[in-house]
């Protein structure tokens, strides 16, 4: 019988779209949700020519010292700093990645996320789901405002214009900082103006980070940062718990200097920090942004389109649509 290429599939995926793979592999897929010990991420790559992995699964140099024959490591997710890029490319490896097709998707829940952490939303359910409410009053649950606020913007790519645009219709004021300032015509269509990181900080009303992780941004948002900005502020992260230090963060929020955060993201996530979890000011929710059954679909297959055509297989054999390292595409 035909010997086919083996590619590991880390977690249950969208099985009629991951299906799509056996016409050219042997796939073999992981039954276990969520993180793997990284011995046997290394043992399921030993073997594979190819992997389809989600945030859940970091790999480096030691997780590819053994598979000689892993050729690509397609990422469902835009953001890829589960992944060693430069160990992968230095190995030989295409990584590819899900942008694009989740930018409103996301946009859509930081937008939701700020609100409900501004607005107090789950606060005042559990609030009244507790049977507190006894009778209505002029005082109960009150809020800070997003029309006419100054809504700050920190990393202004695809996510964050979404959020900006989204933000012309409320009425706010969008500032942004970011590596480098963006266009003109950019910054006329989503109504935003570049300021520096210190006075994104002072300025906001409403700070929402949508930067991606690298170790240079790893707790940016500390007590310093969180100490500029004002105590009547809200701040919602919806990129990557590690930008933010967690501590700093629970103890602005405990200490009245910072109105209220809303968190999609979490430095030890699925684990939470306990001080936030003890805090009513912060709305916590698991890692869903991305999360319409829409997007998570579409994000999966585009990562199947990138693997079998990053193993040069299918209609578009040689150029997955979205590669991370096209170095590594020109040396394959
Ligand atoms: C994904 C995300 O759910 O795209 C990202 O960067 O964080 C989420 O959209 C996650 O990456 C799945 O692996």
């Amino acid at each position: 019988a035909e010997v086919r290429p083996r590619v590991w599939v880390s977690q249950p995926l969208f099985g009629d779209i991951v299906g799509r793979l056996r016409e050219d592999f042997d796939v073999v897929e992981t039954t276990q949700v969520g993180k793997h010990p990284p011995a046997e991420i290394a043992t399921a790559l030993s073997s594979s020519v190819g992997a389809l992995v989600t945030l859940n699964d970091p790999i480096g140099a030691a997780e590819v010292a053994n598979a000689p024959r892993l050729r690509a490591i397609a990422n469902v997710g835009v953001g890829y700093n589960n992944l060693d890029v430069p160990a992968l490319t230095a190995a030989g490896i295409v990584v590819t990645n899900t942008p694009d097709l989740l930018t409103e998707t996301t946009a859509d829940f930081g937008f939701a996320l700020m609100m409900a952490a501004a607005r107090r939303i789950t606060e005042a359910e559990r609030w009244l789901r507790d049977g507190q409410w006894r009778q209505w009053s002029f005082e109960t649950m009150l809020g800070v405002d997003l029309h006419a606020s100054t809504l700050g913007i920190l990393g202004m790519g695809r996510i964050g214009q979404g959020i900006a645009r989204r933000a012309a219709g409320f009425g706010m004021r969008v500032r942004y900082h970011n590596r480098s300032p963006l266009p003109a015509e950019i910054e006329r269509e989503c109504h935003a103006e570049y300021v520096d990181f210190d006075t994104l900080l002072t300025s906001a009303d409403h700070l929402v980070l949508v930067l991606p992780y690298s170790r240079a941004v790893h707790h940016l948002i500390d007590a310093g940062a969180l100490a500029k900005m004002k105590p009547t502020a809200t701040l919602t992260n919806i990129a990557r718990g590690g930008i933010v230090d967690e501590d700093a963060l629970a103890d602005a929020l405990a200490g009245g200097r910072l109105a209220a955060a809303g968190l999609d993201v979490y430095e030890g996530e699925p684990a939470v920090n306990p001080r936030l979890l003890a805090l009513r000011n912060v709305v916590l929710t698991p890692h869903i942004a991305s999360g319409s059954l829409a997007t998570r679909r579409a994000m999966v297959s585009l990562a199947v389109d990138n693997l079998i055509a990053a193993l040069g297989r299918g209609p578009q054999a040689g150029h997955p649509p979205t590669p991370v390292n096209a170095d590594a595409l020109a040396a394959a």
